[in-house]
């Protein structure tokens, strides 16, 4: 029978593609065997040069591959290699080394098994309050995060649940048998801990400046580093969505923070420090209190109280993951403290890998908005699971790869990563491969019309944040209002408003202040607008709004009929059509739920006639 696992990009590279550890001259050979049994006589050399770290040299000499590189730049330089060969890209020459030290996939894994917003099936790892996993299953998983050059690996969700705290207590001999697994791949892990574990150990207190807490940390972080030498640091979610934090005790952030850093800082560990703090429990009668201002005004002036191996990371949005939103000013401004940039693969918001929605085109315009120099790691919220499919939909597997590739080099453009995925796949005739790379490449545009045009956010379903539901988050607690009525939609976050634009640097704040200014697919983020507001291109804002939805829905009809005609291999075409039926059906629902809401309260008709409900 088929594993669970035999898919993804990995299929057609070489199964034992060289672990860290495992002697040059094995790897070599193995490579030379794999082209061999290929047809292709390409011959291979890895030469181990320390001094190169992570990153990798390929050169071709007399006919013959050499890679060169420290222990994970060997790994790294041979899957870069294999990739080039099989893309069919040369690689002569390529010299190759990451933009980001921490390349983190972050698992939202509980431990009886299920994966908060997890849409690809249970925990590889977890199931019944306990680690319980295939170990040969582990290793594939240590190859597939390589191969994307992916080094860190957090095993349980950031909102830690009774027995994932017993994972650096009883349960560290099988964190360190987890963690043995996977270190072959270059691949370290962390774990997410809760603040308050002082109080369930038996203190009376988790007040970081208590000098008892700060020793239970220091001993905890002893038996976690005894049991993991490599272990790469702590992940918290502190005072933030009902979690223990530093707050209760009327500590700031980074007193917090630091005070963990200090436990973990002679073992070369890091604390990634979540950015993602709010008002959850907000009145929607408030309109002073702006859920998108809430982290910049918590951390900005706390920059510089940071200690060094404090990573303070921060969601790519000031919200949540939404669909569109601008680049969270914190990344922008916070000159004197490490940051990690945080993206969620798990598609939450954004189709839940039923949907399709590739990536890579909106990290692009994060990473060029983003100062290389202040971003020391990025991370992602995992997409992967146990289902058939590690990744649900078959081409959400796009995303994993690509985030591990542009995490490596920013630079990336996504054309070229996601060509490079289709090549991997799928052996597709050309025209098949160009209309598949152009469905991809468009498939966040197509999603963005027809469920949040404009920068609207939050007309989500409730809780399960799949399907429209336009006021479904309208009157509840968590912040997030779009506030439409009868003479208009949107908030003003503008100086006049809730000053939301004086957070970013000028050159942004000027763009997006002014509505004229500010590009359309932000400006209902920005802006409060009437319904007959005039847009750049003459349409009136209501127009707009129908004309996307309209268009976005007739888009993902479009999309259907590609991928029909598709030579996709089963069971992957089964997979695909399948979804797409509920994607199609999705898209349906979204426009006509919007666009009656909106004619609900303007009464104004489409312009073109076509069918809106009343
Ligand atoms: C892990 C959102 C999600 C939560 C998630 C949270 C976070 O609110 O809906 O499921 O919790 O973000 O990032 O901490």
């Amino acid at each position: 029978m088929k594993k669970d696992y035999d898919g993804l990009w990995l299929k057609r590279l070489p199964a034992a593609l060289p672990p860290c550890g495992t002697s040059a001259e094995t790897a070599s050979a193995e490579l030379t065997a794999f082209f061999a049994g290929r047809g292709a006589g390409e011959t291979f050399l890895l030469e181990p040069d320390e001094r190169l770290g992570e990153g990798c040299r390929i050169t071709k000499e007399a006919g013959v591959w050499h890679i060169r590189g420290g222990e994970s730049g060997l790994l790294y330089g041979a899957y870069d290699l294999i990739q080039a060969l099989l893309t069919g890209r040369d690689a002569d020459g390529l010299t190759s080394s990451p933009r980001y030290a921490l390349r983190m996939l972050n698992s939202w894994d509980n431990m009886d098994g299920s994966v908060e917003r997890g849409y690809s099936g249970r925990s590889l790892w977890f199931e019944g309050g306990r680690f319980e996993y295939d170990p040969e299953r582990v290793r594939y998983l240590g190859r597939l995060l390589a191969s994307a050059h992916i080094n860190v690996l957090c095993v349980n969700n950031v909102n830690v649940h009774a027995p994932a705290q017993r994972l650096v207590t009883d349960l560290l001999p099988d964190l360190a048998a987890f963690a043995a697994l996977l270190r072959p791949f270059g691949v370290r892990v962390m774990v997410s801990v809760d603040f308050s574990l002082p109080l369930s150990a038996g203190l009376d207190t988790a007040d970081p400046l208590s000098p008892d807490v700060l020793r239970f940390w220091r001993e905890t972080a002893d038996r976690a580093w005894r049991a993991v030498p490599d272990l790469a640091g702590f992940l918290v979610k502190a005072d933030s969505e009902h979690r223990p934090g530093p707050n209760a005790y009327g500590r700031s952030h980074a007193e917090g923070a630091n005070m963990l850093a200090q436990a973990v800082a002679s073992y070369g560990g890091v604390i990634v420090w979540r950015a993602f703090v709010y008002d959850c429990l907000q009145d929607w009668r408030d309109t002073r209190t702006d859920r998108p201002c809430a982290a910049y005004e918590l951390y900005q002036p706390q920059d510089g109280d940071f200690a060094g191996n404090v990573i303070l990371q921060v969601k790519n949005g000031p919200y949540d993951f939404q669909v569109r939103e601008p680049v969270s000013p914190l990344l922008l401004s916070m000159r004197k403290t490490c940051l990690a940039l945080e993206l969620q693969l798990a598609q939450e918001y954004t189709g839940q890998q039923i949907d399709i929605y590739a990536m890579p085109p909106m990290w692009r315009e994060i990473f060029e908005i983003m100062p290389a120099d202040r971003i020391r790691a990025v991370a992602a919220v995992s997409n992967l699971g146990r289902g058939y499919f590690w990744t649900g939909h078959p081409f959400a597997a796009l995303n994993l790869y690509a985030f591990g590739r542009l995490a490596w080099d920013p630079d990336t453009a996504p054309e070229r990563v996601t060509d490079d995925w289709i090549r991997l796949s799928y052996e597709l005739p050309d025209p098949d491969r160009e209309s598949l790379l152009r469905l991809l490449l468009d498939s966040r545009n197509v999603y963005e019309r027809y469920t949040a045009p404009l920068g609207l956010c939050w007309m989500v379903t409730p809780h399960t944040h799949y399907g429209p539901n336009p006021d479904g988050y309208e009157f509840d607690l968590w912040g997030t209002y779009h506030r439409a009525d009868r003479t208009g939609v949107g908030i003003d976050r503008t100086a006049r408003g809730t000053g939301y634009t004086e957070q970013y640097p000028e050159a942004l704040r000027a763009l997006y202040e002014d509505p004229q200014t500010c590009p359309d697919r932000l400006l209902l983020f920005f802006h409060r607008l009437p319904y007959d507001y005039r847009m750049r291109d003459g349409r009136t804002l209501i127009q707009r709004i129908y004309d996307d939805h309209f268009a976005g829905c007739e888009a993902a009809e479009a999309m259907a009929e590609t991928l029909k005609a598709l030579a996709l291999p089963e069971p992957d075409r089964r997979e695909a059509a399948e979804r797409m039926a509920l994607q199609l059906k999705n898209a349906r629902e979204w426009r006509d739920v919007i666009n009656t809401f909106f004619y609900r309260f303007c009464g104004v008709p489409d312009e073109r006639g076509r069918t809106i409900y009343s």
